[in-house]
């Protein structure tokens, strides 16, 4: 009887998954993701998690019967996975059904950031068109870009398509070669920079990527570089960023995500080469509601069948207690 399953949710989480939670199973709510909260018939009881918080190894060992943590988002850096997967307990995230909508976003926010688009528009609703005449033409065009993709995944792969449609030539830098695609491998990211000049940024947060961004990749990048972050604000040295943006050491950045999120910078907000988006790669009602649905449909398949739909390899081999 699924109705007897206790399901954990900490924190905030999106409306529909909450709905759905609540009528597939017994829903309990917490403020946060905090062992101090968790009383001991609680402990006891829960099985599942659905969330869409941080998840450290303190909160699962707190749950002696927690079974699984459904992730709301691709990436899952906030969960614990290793801890998850040592405890065998079953970690799924919520990927293919966001790819195409991050993919839109990130071709967005590069045009904004290399034709300026967002503050071409402050200057008509400034008035400034009419008192001062046309937006200054943009130093930086897309014609004749090389782009370099940093984390060819499913999302690198849906930005790859988009940018070939667009006439950019395509390199890219992942942990290894991926088998069967002709775009241009370099086995360093470094590498990968200096043979580029719009470098896109798709990987995880991860203890290996963790300030892969810094001051040599951008200074291979150059000064007409560009570089892009639709993956993980971890994956960049921010304050070699802002140097570089101040300095001219590149040209301009567009981001989606960062070190201390909603925290932003205040040297990044003032740079004016810098296009600044709130982490709303998927963030479109459409696709939000699809991600709450394969987080439910998660919890519900793992008490079903006994087979979640889209485990993290972390924990693919974690099997149901019997
Ligand atoms: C999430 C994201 O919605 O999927 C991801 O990895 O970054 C977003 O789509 C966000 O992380 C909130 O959990």
């Amino acid at each position: 009887d699924r109705s007897a399953v206790t399901i954990l949710v900490p924190g905030w989480l999106h409306e529909r998954a909450l709905a759905r939670v609540d009528k597939a199973f017994n829903m309990v709510r917490l403020d946060k993701a905090d062992k101090s909260l968790i009383s001991d018939e609680l402990a006891g009881s829960v099985r599942g998690i659905a969330a869409m918080t941080a998840i450290d190894a303190a909160f699962i060992d707190a749950l002696p019967n927690l079974e699984i943590i459904a992730n709301f988002g691709v990436g899952y850096d906030a969960v614990d996975a290793r801890h998850a997967a040592a405890k065998s307990v079953m970690v799924t995230n919520t990927p293919d059904v966001l790819t195409e909508e991050v993919a839109d976003t990130a071709l967005g926010l590069l045009i904004n950031t290399v034709r300026e688009l967002p503050r071409a528009e402050n200057w008509l609703r400034q008035g400034r068109w009419v008192k001062e005449g046309p937006y200054p033409l943009t130093k930086a065009t897309l014609r004749g870009r090389r782009a370099g993709i940093f984390g060819m995944g499913r999302i690198g792969m849906a930005i790859a398509k988009r940018l070939e449609a667009f006439g950019l030539s395509i390199a890219y830098h992942n942990r290894r070669r991926v088998e069967g695609l002709s775009y241009e491998y370099h086995s360093t990211l470094a590498g990968l920079a200096a043979a580029v000049d719009t470098l896109i940024s798709v990987a995880p947060g991860t203890a290996a990527t963790e300030k892969a961004v810094n001051a040599e990749v951008l200074r291979a990048l150059g000064p007409d570089g560009v570089f892009v972050n639709i993956g993980r604000g971890s994956t960049v040295d921010e304050e070699a960023l802002i140097a570089a943006l101040s300095g001219g050491v590149i040209r301009a950045a567009g981001l989606d995500v960062f070190a201390d999120e909603p925290r932003v910078p205040q040297a990044l907000i003032d740079l004016p080469n810098a296009t600044l988006l709130p982490h709303v790669g998927s963030a479109s009602v459409h696709t939000r509601n699809a991600m709450a649905d394969l987080v439910v449909d998660n919890l519900i398949a793992w008490f079903s069948e006994g087979k979640p739909l889209t485990p993290v390899p972390e924990t693919e081999r974690v099997a149901k207690p019997a």
